[in-house]
């Protein structure tokens, strides 16, 4: 009787107290899922106007949270950017960008990400309850250091506690879904953790293997911790792929298929958070790391109204989307048109973590963004980022512009070959894909290019600001602010231009390097 009468008590007891323990984790600090799409331009998103690509779940956060009009990554090119998107800082500070393009990241390079930089990941784990944290997807910032299994510069030495994903980009040297290039399959391979569990890759099956990856992860760790997920897509980039479902679905053709392809798993997963009971406390951010590729014509993407592309530092390269959903956390459902960074991602989610910025493990550093929360949750655009803020923008170690307000100053410009779309074809004679980041391959202007992005969105209209004293003042500003900057500045060296290690080359099953997981 009292053992019948007694367990019943003691098991609700329990029941209780799991219970209520998992909420008041649940409750004290938010879940993170941190999105990030490969080349996705300003205008690939049915809710920023795009005609023929579909992005029905994407705009639902996006109508539900804020959409930022002036959101602006890190850098022009994945690597560089994806590093400032993770750390904070300008990737001339952490040494993660190179000369050229500021992106040759090849898998045998001995150098990577630095472990004096906190990534969020690392930040996250200094929470009350540290955080569970995984990443899938395209890493692309270092593999290994001393030999080719250390995995020294891994998301899992970087603060994730698993990773399952590509360390490169999806390059033109991994074929498209129906095409094989056998002949450099040891590039584009698929790691768990520091494995390499898949060479060469199966392409068209990484999007369904990704999301059943951060789908395991979001089941496991619901209710029990508080949890970050990193989840950086392959798409859009080129060559272009998307799951079987999805291919010839979009009128966009293939590029449209790759958008889709995404917002297909960004539907599944925000229906997931949903099933687990976790929408009202989870912040989602989501971004591209650079804006469309225009080289590549109808295999990249669309700037909407913006001038230039992917490798330039007009507002084309390097405006991109920028939504925060949260509703359960305060996060107004507005389109802002504050001009916020990829730098003030890290500091926004340590605000909502409840952790300090800056991290623990990083009060020597100098950080390039700041916690855009109060913007979040309904205050006036220029509540946090009009004031004095500029916002510099490298191309490798080269400033070539300047944002302050309304006002863009342009120090160097690419040289421009296709005048119609704005792009680079063509340098010394030799046929090339980006504009890059040497002198050689830039105008220099001095002074500075001017203009005002509020009424010159294409930034054609260069202001003589012997006749603006508006103008003339902003750049005055400008130009102390860079004096300032460089004053401070202590560049990191650089981790990409080094060259490759042969012997550091990622191979499953030596000597063949082929293996497959499944
Ligand atoms: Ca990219």
């Amino acid at each position: 009787m009292t053992n019948r009468a007694g367990l019943p008590v003691a098991v609700c007891a329990l029941l209780l107290l799991l219970c209520g323990c998992a909420h008041a984790q649940t409750l004290g600090a938010p879940n993170i899922v941190l999105l990030v799409t490969d080349d996705q331009g300003y205008g690939d998103l049915s809710v920023t106007g795009h005609p023929t690509i579909r992005t029905p779940n994407i705009d639902r956060l996006a109508n539900e949270g804020t959409r930022f009009t002036q959101f602006l990554a890190g850098n022009q090119v994945c690597t560089p950017s994806r590093a400032a998107l993770l750390t904070g800082r300008l990737p001339v500070r952490s040494g993660m960008t190179g000369t050229i393009r500021g992106n040759v990241y090849s898998p045998a390079l001995p150098t990577g990400l630095p472990h004096d930089e906190t990534t969020i990941a690392e930040a996250l784990k200094a929470a009350g309850t540290p955080y569970a944290t995984a990443m899938v997807g395209k890493w692309h910032l270092g593999i290994n250091r001393e030999n080719n299994t250390d995995g020294w510069y891994l998301p899992t030495s970087h603060g994730f506690d698993s990773w399952y994903g590509t360390p490169m980009s999806n390059g033109n040297y991994c074929g498209t879904a129906t095409e094989n290039k056998p002949e450099s399959w040891e590039k584009c391979f698929m790691m768990r953790d520091a494995n390499v569990v898949q060479q060469p890759v199966v392409i068209n099956t990484i999007p369904n293997r990704l999301q059943d990856e951060a789908f395991r992860f979001l089941r496991d760790n619901a209710g029990v911790r508080p949890f970050f997920l990193y989840y950086a897509f392959l798409q859009p980039h080129r060559p272009l792929f998307a799951s079987p479902e999805r291919v010839g679905v979009s009128r966009r053709g293939a590029y449209g298929d790759a958008v889709e392809d995404v917002d297909y798993a960004v539907g599944q997963l925000v229906d997931l958070l949903g099933e687990l009971g976790q929408l009202d406390n989870t912040l989602i951010v989501y971004t591209s790391d650079n804006g469309g590729w225009l080289e590549v014509e109808e295999e990249g993407g669309s700037n909407g109204p913006l001038r230039g592309g992917k490798g330039q530092d007009y507002e084309g390269g390097v405006r991109v989307p920028g939504i925060v959903w949260g509703p359960g956390l305060g996060v107004q459902a507005q389109v802002s048109q504050a001009i916020v960074s990829a730098f003030d991602v890290l500091p926004t989610i340590l605000d909502y973590a409840g952790v300090a910025f800056p991290p623990p493990s990083a009060t020597n550093l100098t950080f390039d963004g700041r916690s855009v929360r109060p913007i979040l949750e309904g205050a006036e655009d220029d509540a946090v980022t009009a004031d004095s803020r500029v916002i510099f923008h490298y191309c490798g170690y080269n400033l070539r512009a300047m944002r302050y307000g309304p006002w863009k100053a342009h120090f160097k410009t690419p040289r421009i070959t296709n005048e119609v779309e704005n792009t680079c074809t063509e340098f010394a004679g030799e046929s090339i894909n980006a504009c890059m980041c040497l002198d050689v391959a830039n105008y220099q202007h001095d002074p500075p290019l001017l203009y005002n992005l509020d009424v010159d969105l294409k930034e054609r209209l260069a202001i003589d600001t012997a006749t603006n004293p508006e103008a003339a003042a902003a750049l005055a500003y400008i130009l102390q602010a860079r004096a300032a900057h460089e004053a401070e500045l202590v560049p990191g060296a650089t981790q990409v231009d080094r060259l490759p290690v042969p012997e550091l080359q990622p191979c499953c099953n030596p000597p063949t390097c082929r293996c497959e997981e499944f």
